[in-house]
């Protein structure tokens, strides 16, 4: 007997009551760990209302199989109102991030053709491993600069830039010179505005922002100012390589990057063009500069594990004579690398879809239109789905045993994350160079925890220590 949606355990008769509790436990930062004692409290399928947010939360690949069968050919999210509120109240377009419907699949469509199809990777890599090379020539500049041949640092404001290079490179085919001294005082403020943006959406997923808009409070008026400051930026970049195709007749010789290419296309308005560029060059500053500080952080706790990887990125190196493309299809084990950091520290704490049709999860019915989430920080640290969950390991992924439904850092489907590609290339040719110059360490007994701000970030600086080989 299939049981009703009535009957689904978990606290979700009192919305307000649950926000307060929530709020006592400090949930705002510790969403993961508390979806993660939900579970065990509730087991693998609990319902929750928090505030105004109301979802169906389970954890199992295989449940994960039946939701996204039911993802329809729409998919939708959960509608981050932060973010679709701050584009109603300047008048905005929403990009690719926030469309939904047909509107969403047409834009999508052609995006992924010019960010994500594998043709296109080609023209990224070259630009790619530039900013790489960039990077480590200036580690080995601070290295020198300190005297003792080694450097010990946070290095999440460099990867910052590290990252907001590498998807301005392919965005607009030009550098911005962050892997400089000196960098543009309006890169760094759109850097800081991004970090602002997260970590004031978060109490927005809670408590509507149309209601905080109106009692006038200052975590909806931080909102708007961190996104007034990634638009003017990304605006100034547009704009530069919209006046530049303008003056330059005649098709270019080299790739001239994501933005001029849709230009160039003619097939989306430029609002659409804009809005989503927007959106990427946003969506791609903090989500693998945080992926490649775990993933470091991992290697200095597991020196047998970098050495291991070195050898193999030698080898890749040795059989593909340089070519990065070539060596790039080498390194399986760096690849398992930075699915076993998305494993335990995922950018994303959950996937949600709004089922349109209904299911039967857990034996449990779920009516279509239900908010249905993926719990994908628990699934990743779960011992029933992954063995010695607290081991990394990345030759996990190198055996045969089931990935099914297990590797979803970057989401599922046609819905799933624009930028993959951008992020995984760009997070491979990183490691590459940083494993070929540089052996990492940390102090010890130090363990660092996540942090929700949105994304989940290290809950305290991760001090490394760089030194060359
Ligand atoms: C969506 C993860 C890097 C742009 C997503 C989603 C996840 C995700 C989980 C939701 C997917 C779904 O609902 O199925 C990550 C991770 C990254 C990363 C783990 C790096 C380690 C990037 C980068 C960019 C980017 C570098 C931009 C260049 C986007 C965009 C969407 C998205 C635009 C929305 C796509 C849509 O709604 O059609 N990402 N992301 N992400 N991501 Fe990423
Ligand atoms: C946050 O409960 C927790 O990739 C919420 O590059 C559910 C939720 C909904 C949407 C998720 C969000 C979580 C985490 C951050 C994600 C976002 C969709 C896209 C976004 C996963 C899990 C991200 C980081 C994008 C951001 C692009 C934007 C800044 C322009």
């Amino acid at each position: 007997m299939v049981r009703p949606f009535s009957e689904i355990p978990g606290l979700w008769k009192n919305g307000a009551a649950n926000l307060y509790n929530f709020w006592k436990l400090d949930g705002f930062k510790n969403l993961h760990r508390i979806m993660l004692q939900n579970f065990n409290t509730f087991g693998p399928i609990y319902r929750e209302k928090v505030g105004y947010y109301e979802s169906v939360n389970i954890i199992n690949p295989e449940d994960a199989a039946i939701l996204f069968k039911a993802e329809g050919n729409y998919p939708k999210r959960l509608k981050v109102e932060a973010w679709t509120s701050y584009r109603d109240y300047r008048n905005r377009k929403y990009g690719v991030l926030l469309k939904n419907g047909e509107d969403w699949r047409s834009n999508r469509v052609i995006l992924n053709k010019e960010v994500i199809c594998p043709k296109v990777l080609g023209n990224f890599v070259p630009l790619l491993e530039e900013v790489g090379q960039d990077f480590v020539a200036r580690v080995h500049k601070k290295i020198m600069r300190t005297g003792q041949n080694k450097w010990t640092t946070d290095l999440s404001q460099e990867l910052f830039k590290y990252a907001l290079e590498s998807v301005s490179s392919v965005l607009y085919g030009e550098r911005l010179g962050l892997m400089l001294d000196y960098i543009d005082p309006e890169a760094q403020h759109f850097i800081n505005c991004i970090t602002v943006m997260f970590k004031t959406t978060t109490p927005m997923l809670y408590i509507p922002p149309a209601l905080l808009r109106k009692v006038g409070a200052k975590v909806w008026r931080d909102h708007v100012e961190a996104w007034d400051g990634i638009f003017n930026q990304a605006d100034r970049c547009i704009h530069n390589i919209y006046r530049q195709l303008r003056l330059e007749a005649g098709t270019p010789k080299k790739y001239p990057g994501v933005l001029a290419s849709l230009l160039m296309l003619d097939k989306l308005s430029i609002e659409d063009i804009k809005a989503s560029i927007t959106e990427l060059m946003a969506g791609g500053v903090d989500t693998t500069s945080i992926t490649l500080l775990w993933t470091l952080y991992e290697l200095a706790r597991h020196p047998n594990l970098q050495e291991e990887l070195r050898a193999e990125v030698a080898a890749a190196r040795a059989e593909s004579q340089g070519d990065m493309l070539e060596m790039l299809k080498r390194i399986p084990l760096v690849k398992g690398a930075l699915k076993e950091t998305l494993r335990l520290h995922p950018v994303a704490v959950s996937l949600q879809r709004y089922i349109t049709e209904d299911i039967i999860i857990q034996n449990y019915h779920i009516p279509a239109g239900t908010l249905v989430q993926l719990g994908l920080y628990a699934m990743g640290r779960d011992p029933k789905v992954f063995p010695r969950p607290e081991q990394y390991q990345p030759s996990r992924w190198l055996r045969t045993e089931t990935h099914y439904f297990r590797s979803l850092g970057f989401g599922f489907g046609p819905r799933q994350c624009l930028g993959r590609r951008i992020a995984e290339t760009e997070m491979q040719i990183f490691l590459i160079h940083m494993l070929e110059n540089f052996r990492v360490e940390k102090e010890r007994h130090v363990e660092v925890q996540s942090t929700f701000d949105l994304i989940l970030l290290p809950g305290k600086p991760i001090i490394l220590t760089l030194k060359p080989l």
